[in-house]
C-alpha cells in the first residue's frame, strides 16, 4: 500500500480528481498554498495498492500540464519593506510534484 501526495495546479485539479474517481481511485483534495509563489494549489492524497501506482502516475502525467507563470514574489515575512525590491520572475509550474510514501497500515472502520 502506498500513499501518493500529489501537488497540482488548481486548473488541473478537478479533471484529475474526476479521472481518478472514474478509474477507481479514492482521493482526498486539500486546498494548499505554494511556499514560493504563495498562491493556491491543490494537494491530493491518494491511497492505493502498490501495483496501481504506475497507473496513477500515468494519469497525473496525462492530466497535469506544466505552465509558465509570471509572478512578483512577496517580500519575505519580517523583511524591512524598503530593503526589498520586487520584480516579476517567470517560473515553470507543474505538471505535478508527487511523493510516493509507504503505508505501514491502512484501515477503514
Ligand atoms: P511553489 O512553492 O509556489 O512553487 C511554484 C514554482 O516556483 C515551482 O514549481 C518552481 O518552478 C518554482 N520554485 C519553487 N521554489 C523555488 C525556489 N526556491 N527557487 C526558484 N524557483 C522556485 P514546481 O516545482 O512545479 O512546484 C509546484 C508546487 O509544488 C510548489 O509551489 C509547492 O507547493 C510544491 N512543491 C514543489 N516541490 C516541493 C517539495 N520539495 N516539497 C514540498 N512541496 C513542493
Amino acid at each position: 500500500m502506498k500513499l501518493i501526495v500529489a501537488i497540482v495546479q488548481d486548473k488541473d485539479a478537478l479533471r484529475l480528481i474526476e479521472t481518478l474517481v472514474d478509474r477507481g481511485f479514492r482521493a482526498t483534495k486539500l486546498a494548499t498554498t505554494g511556499g514560493f509563489l504563495r498562491e493556491g494549489n491543490t494537494t491530493l492524497l491518494v491511497g492505493t495498492d502498490d501495483e496501481k501506482v504506475d497507473e496513477l502516475l500515468q494519469i497525473i502525467r496525462t492530466v497535469c500540464r506544466p505552465r509558465e507563470q509570471l509572478v512578483t514574489p512577496l517580500a519575505p515575512t519580517g523583511a524591512p519593506v524598503d530593503a526589498y525590491m520586487p520584480y516579476p520572475v517567470e517560473v515553470l509550474v507543474g505538471g505535478a510534484t508527487v511523493f510516493v510514501l509507504n503505508v505501514e497500515r491502512y484501515e477503514r472502520v
